[in-house]
C-alpha cells in the first residue's frame, strides 16, 4: 500500500457491444497483449483485468465481453461478466465502433449506465477508419443521449488519442492505495493467458460454429529441464498440456483437420505467442476432446472453469 497522499488509483471498466474494441484498446493501453483479439464478435468471455502503475497512480482496467441478448449460459454469463464490472468501477468507458451504426444493445447498455453513479465516458474507436467529418453526428447523437463527462475519438489499433484518454481518466481518479505490486500486469493467472492464447487462434482459423464452440483447460504447466545439459538455463522448458474442448464430435474433427494439419497450425502459432509471453522456451501438447452442449449446460461450464469470472 502506498502512503503518499496525492496518490491516485481506481478500476476503469471497459464496456461495449462486441467487436468494438475493447481488448484492443487494454492492450494499447498497457503496451502488451494481454487480451485476445480477433475480427470476429464474441472473443472475449470473462473480465479482463490489466494494472498500469506509474508513480502518481495505479488504474485497473477491466476489459469486458461484448454485450449482447444472451441465446445460452455461456453469453448469460458474459452479459453478467461485463455488467458486473460496473460495480466496482470509478471510471466507465463506453466503446463504440465509428464504423457501425447504434446498435438497440447500445442504447440498452446506455439504459443501465442512466442507473450507476460511475463517471462515464463515451470512446469513439476505429477512427483511423472514417473521415473526421463523419464523427460529428455521432457526436451530436450521444450528446442527446447521455451525459457524458468526456467524448473522445481513439484507435486503439494506431494508439492515436490513446495518451489522451489515459490522461483524462487520471484527471477523474480520486486519493487512493496502490492495490497491486507496481510490476504487477494482471491478477489473472498465467494459465489463464496461456489457454486464452490457445483460444484466439482456433477462433482466427475454424469458422461457423466451431470458435464459439471452442474452450481450452490447461491440463499442466510445468517447469522441466532438459536431460544432459543441466548446468545452462536456457535449457529450461516450460511443458504445457492443454484441452480443447469441442461441443461435437464433428467440430473435433474440424479442428484437428486432415492428418492432424489444424491442430498442428493452432499449436504453432500459439506456441510462438506463449514463448513471447512468458519469456521462455515453450514445449505445447494440444489434445481435442468432446464435450457434449457444454455452452449450455451451467454444470459444464463449471468444470471447464477459469474463462467465466
Ligand atoms: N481499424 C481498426 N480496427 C480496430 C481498432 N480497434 C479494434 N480493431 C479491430 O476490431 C476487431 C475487434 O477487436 P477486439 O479488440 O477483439 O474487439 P472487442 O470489443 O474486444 O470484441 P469482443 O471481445 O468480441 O467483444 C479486431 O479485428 C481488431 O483488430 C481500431 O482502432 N481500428
Ligand atoms: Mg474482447
Amino acid at each position: 500500500m502506498d502512503e503518499n497522499q496525492d496518490f491516485k488509483s481506481g478500476y476503469v471498466s471497459i464496456i461495449g457491444a462486441p467487436n468494438v474494441g475493447k481488448s484492443t484498446l487494454l492492450n494499447t493501453i498497457l503496451g502488451q497483449k494481454l487480451a485476445i483479439v480477433t475480427p470476429k464478435p464474441q472473443t472475449t468471455r470473462n473480465q479482463i483485468r490489466g494494472i498500469v502503475t506509474t508513480d502518481t497512480h495505479q488504474i485497473i482496467f477491466v476489459d469486458t465481453p461484448g454485450l449482447m441478448h444472451p441465446k445460452y449460459p455461456l453469453q448469460t454469463e458474459m452479459v453478467r461478466a461485463a455488467y458486473g464490472a460496473l460495480g466496482d468501477a470509478d471510471v466507465v468507458l463506453f466503446v463504440i465502433d465509428v464504423t457501425q451504426p447504434v446498435s438497440e444493445i447500445e442504447d440498452r447498455i446506455l439504459e443501465r449506465l442512466r442507473r450507476t453513479k460511475a463517471t462515464t465516458m463515451l470512446v469513439l474507436n476505429k477512427v483511423d477508419l472514417v473521415a473526421k467529418p463523419t464523427l460529428l453526428p455521432i457526436f451530436d447523437d450521444y450528446c442527446e443521449k447521455f451525459e457524458f463527462v468526456e467524448m473522445i475519438p481513439i484507435s486503439a489499433k494506431t494508439a492515436d488519442g490513446v495518451p489522451l484518454l489515459i490522461g483524462q481518466v487520471c484527471s477523474y481518479l480520486s486519493p487512493g492505495p496502490r492495490y497491486f505490486p507496481e510490476e504487477q500486469l494482471s491478477d489473472l493467472p498465467e494459465r489463464f493467458f496461456i489457454a486464452e492464447t490457445v483460444r484466439e487462434k482456433i477462433m482466427l482459423i475454424t469458422r461457423r460454429e466451431v470458435p464459439y464452440a471452442s474452450a481450452v483447460v490447461i491440463e499442466e504447466f510445468e517447469k522441466r529441464r532438459r536431460q544432459g545439459n543441466r548446468a545452462r538455463g536456457e535449457d529450461e522448458i516450460i511443458y504445457i498440456r492443454a484441452v480443447v474442448y469441442a461441443e461435437r464430435q464433428t467440430q473435433k474433427q474440424i479442428i484437428i483437420g486432415k492428418g492432424g494439419k489444424v491442430i498442428k497450425r493452432i499449436g504453432q502459432l500459439a506456441r510462438a505467442d506463449i514463448e513471447k509471453f512468458l519469456d521462455a522456451r515453450v514445449f505445447l501438447e494440444l489434445y481435442v476432446s468432446v464435450k457434449a452442449d457444454w455452452r449450455r449446460d451451467a454444470r459444464k461450464l463449471k468444470e471447464l472453469g477459469g474463462f467465466v469470472v
